[in-house]
């Protein structure tokens, strides 16, 4: 981003050229001030592939040094502003003690994952699992988490399943289902009023047979069956090749189901790469989505928007700092489609017109709008550029080794 840059002049012209066409610029930017990422503490962490675990210089060792990675994404973006932990990855002795030192650092505490996979017991599943004993000691670990979120002051509990089977005949796939059910139903009796169960779905992995929450319709099911705390929780690596994510998105928005998000992108599978990276478009009309239901909802969408990436060949906070700024562009985009254009021409069976509309909003340079909404918010205008030159990434090394 160029030093002499005009971006008043250039904000100005924007907003002018949307104007004229029809666009409130104002309410986009009140919007993009009150963008809320959520960060993984996962993410900033050594991390590595099914064939290794890479060491970075400077990754975070400890939960708080995790926080402070986080704290960088929020002061170079300033709507980086929670991050999630996982448990027991991010255990710790005083929960309290890593809600205060979040507070310190301008962050908060966000959604808590129980960990259902790490251990030996979990082998042949967790919820699901064939011997009661192993259910149980799952249920009292996700149990143990919904405590940890009285203490770090969290709402959600994110719960992801690596529960399957890896050949026919393993186990008794309906039995299966009725333990998950009977075991998601103790742990959502065991939420307080405010708190809320996000459901997450994969196609497939670990397990390679059969997966127990395989899809958006299965963790709905369960969900509903379950009450109005529970909610789908959508991964973008988690789905079939070719599967269309906005509609899901929209299909769960317009039953009040939709909980949250795990960002990334992915070329194969669940790859967990920077937001944005593969399929910028993709990601764009998810949030058309979103910006459309929350113009229908008052402007207000209570969805959690978290990020769910591991970085094994990129530094670890800028490829998220990367990732925030994506969700931020193609939030800015999504909220400057004209409406009544795609309506009007969704109406006249224009599929061209309906496409275009799209394709003006998905091709529009958001940088100056950006920029105006980082100076209102306080942090630098271009948060990469900042954070590479604020010397933190070789501080962070050192100290760290
Ligand atoms: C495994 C997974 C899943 C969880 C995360 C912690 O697929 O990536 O998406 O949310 O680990
Ligand atoms: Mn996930
Ligand atoms: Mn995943």
């Amino acid at each position: 981003m160029s030093k002499t840059t005009d971006w008043n002049a250039r904000y100005r012209m924007l907003v002018e050229e949307l104007e004229a066409d029809g666009v409130q610029v104002d309410v986009a930017r009140e919007r993009l001030l009150r963008q809320h990422v959520e960060t993984p503490s996962w993410g900033y962490a050594d991390s590595g592939t099914r064939f290794k675990v890479f060491h970075q210089a400077g990754a975070a060792r400890t939960p708080f040094e995790k926080l402070e990675d986080a704290a960088q994404v929020m002061r170079y973006t300033g709507i980086a502003r929670s991050v999630a932990i996982h448990v027991p990855w991010d255990k710790v002795d005083d929960y309290a003690a890593l809600k205060r030192r979040a507070e310190e650092l301008g962050i908060a505490i966000g959604a808590v994952n129980p960990n259902l996979f790490q251990d030996d017991d979990y082998r042949f599943g967790s919820l699901a699992h064939p011997d009661e004993k192993v259910r149980k000691k799952a249920i009292a670990h996700v149990l143990e988490c919904i405590d940890i979120m009285r203490q770090t002051g969290s709402r959600d509990l994110s719960l992801w399943l690596a529960d399957g089977t890896d050949y026919p005949g393993q186990d008794d796939l309906r039995a299966r289902k009725r333990r998950l059910e009977e075991s998601l139903a103790e742990i959502y009796r065991g939420l307080d009023p405010h708190m809320r169960l996000l459901l997450e779905y994969k196609l497939f992995e670990p397990a390679f047979y059969s997966t127990d929450v395989p899809d958006w319709g299965t963790a709905f099911l369960h969900v509903t069956r379950l009450g109005p705390q529970a909610y789908v929780l959508v991964d973008l690596g988690h789905h079939a090749h070719g599967v269309n994510v906005e509609q899901i998105v929209a299909f769960l928005l317009d039953e009040r189901r939709l909980g949250g998000f795990h960002f990334n992108a992915r070329k194969y599978a669940d790859d967990d790469l920077t937001t944005g990276s593969i399929n910028p478009y993709e990601l764009f009309l998810i949030y058309a989505e979103l910006a459309a239901a929350e113009e229908r909802n008052g402007g207000r969408l209570d969805v959690a928007y978290m990020i769910d990436q591991s970085h094994n060949t990129k530094p670890k906070v800028e490829a998220t700092i990367q990732s925030v700024v994506a969700l931020q562009e193609a939030y800015a985009r999504a909220l400057l489609i004209n409406r009544k254009r795609l309506e009007a021409a969704q109406q006249a069976q224009d599929v061209v017109a309906a496409e275009e509309e799209l394709l003006k909003a998905f091709r529009r340079d958001v940088t100056p709008l950006l920029v105006q909404v980082r100076r209102e918010l306080g942090v630098p205008e271009d948060p990469l550029e900042a954070f590479r030159r604020s010397g933190y990434a070789e501080s962070a090394a050192r100290a760290r080794g």
